[in-house]
């Protein structure tokens, strides 16, 4: 596989179209339809959820939030290919991934209230939590992927960054150390083209960022990232080359950001309304669904009553995570200082005396 998409030979790995047809050359994986049924579901869960997250943080029931749409199928794909010893190392942007490996939703949505509880994941023992210090968690993916190699045990890691992400030190260097030891962890770059206001011409000089890490000794793939197939394929392969002890796999997962950096940024003042048109015709979601229905195996009347069972259920997790959202005043001076400082102190007696107040006048 690597030879036939070699990146530094262009090569993209995809495998339907715009429009959801098989390209010629390629073929479908072999897995039962049924399963990319299961896929669809999984992506329009993910999709809902997100766009229901952004509406809540709207509401100012959720603090900053970062949105998914349009990059749900790199997630759905590498959940698709997980095994329960694999190890999950997110960024912040794959909800559909922490949903395979077992986070309930209303534990994101407690994280994103600002609540430490939410990253817990008490049912996601090989999950780690969100990482907002950009290109860090790889770095505990390259220790992770160490560690079992060391100690024998099967598993591979999938680890997470976007396409800035790849201009950390912290992207290099844990690069640098999977490659050395064979770590079987498999890089995934996220390439939705910003980071931020950053266009990716902007963040690197190299042509693909693929190519960053054939410069370290690992083999990479170029992928479509809003071809689930093409992505399913080309996680499923790295998954196999990593376990069988030949160390990382490096892929580049080429998708848009179809909404906002965050909840607190405004993408119209750094791209144009043609390029988000142009990305759009590439949604994941519409192009799996359009596989589908040419299969005769999705139609519209399905797809609405998922949808409104999705939002009941999304609306109901939330409704937790509200009730479990109970943070004590002391949680938040507590565990920095062993003996809080004056200043400290200060403002924690004139919370509570706030508090105090508040409490009065109901
Ligand atoms: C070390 C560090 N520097 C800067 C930031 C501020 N910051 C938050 S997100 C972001 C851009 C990340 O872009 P990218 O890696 O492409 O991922 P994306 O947000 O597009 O998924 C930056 C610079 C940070 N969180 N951590």
């Amino acid at each position: 596989m690597f030879k036939k998409y070699d990146p530094l030979k262009g090569k993209i790995v995809r495998i339907i179209d715009d429009n959801g047809k098989l390209l010629k050359g390629e073929e479908l994986p072999e897995i039962d339809n049924e399963i990319w049924v299961k896929a669809m579901e999984k992506m329009l869960f993910a999709r809902q959820a997100d766009l229901m997250a952004v509406s809540f943080q709207r509401q100012g029931r959720m603090f900053t939030y970062p949105p998914n749409l349009g990059q749900e199928a790199i997630a759905t794909a590498v959940g698709m290919v997980n095994k329960e010893e694999d190890w999950f190392v997110p960024a912040f942007r794959e909800l559909a991934g922490w949903l395979a490996k077992g986070a309930q939703l209303h534990e994101v949505f407690l994280y994103f209230k600002g609540d430490e509880k939410g990253s817990k994941f008490v049912n996601a023992p090989h999950l780690l939590p969100s990482s907002v210090p950009i290109a860090s968690q790889l770095l505990h993916a390259a220790g992770i992927g160490y560690s079992l190699k060391y100690n024998k045990k099967p598993g591979v890691v999938y680890g997470f960054v976007g396409d800035g992400g790849t201009s950390e030190g912290d992207f290099h260097e844990a690069l640098n150390f999977a490659g050395v030891w064979k770590a079987p962890v498999i890089f995934i770059v996220q390439n939705n083209q910003f980071a931020i206001s950053v266009p990716r011409q902007k963040q690197s000089a190299a042509e693909s960022l693929a190519a960053k890490g054939i410069g370290y000794g690992i083999p990479a793939l170029h992928v479509d990232g809003n071809d689930i197939m093409a992505m399913y394929k080309a996680v499923k392969f790295a998954r196999e080359y990593a376990e069988a002890g030949n160390g990382p796999v490096l892929i580049e997962a080429e998708t848009f950001r179809m909404g906002a950096h965050t909840t607190s940024d405004d993408p119209t003042r750094y791209r144009t309304a043609e390029m988000e048109e142009e990305w759009s015709k590439k949604d994941p979601v519409k192009r799996l669904r359009q596989y589908l229905v040419s299969q005769k195996l999705w139609d519209e009347a399905h797809e609405e009553k998922l949808v409104e069972e999705y939002k009941e259920k999304v609306e109901f997790e939330f409704k937790k995570a509200e009730e479990l959202y109970k943070i004590e005043l002391n949680e938040i001076f507590d565990y920095t200082f062993e003996e809080l400082p004056p200043h400290l102190l200060k403002q924690k007696v004139e919370y509570e005396n706030y508090l105090h107040w508040k409490e009065g006048r109901k």
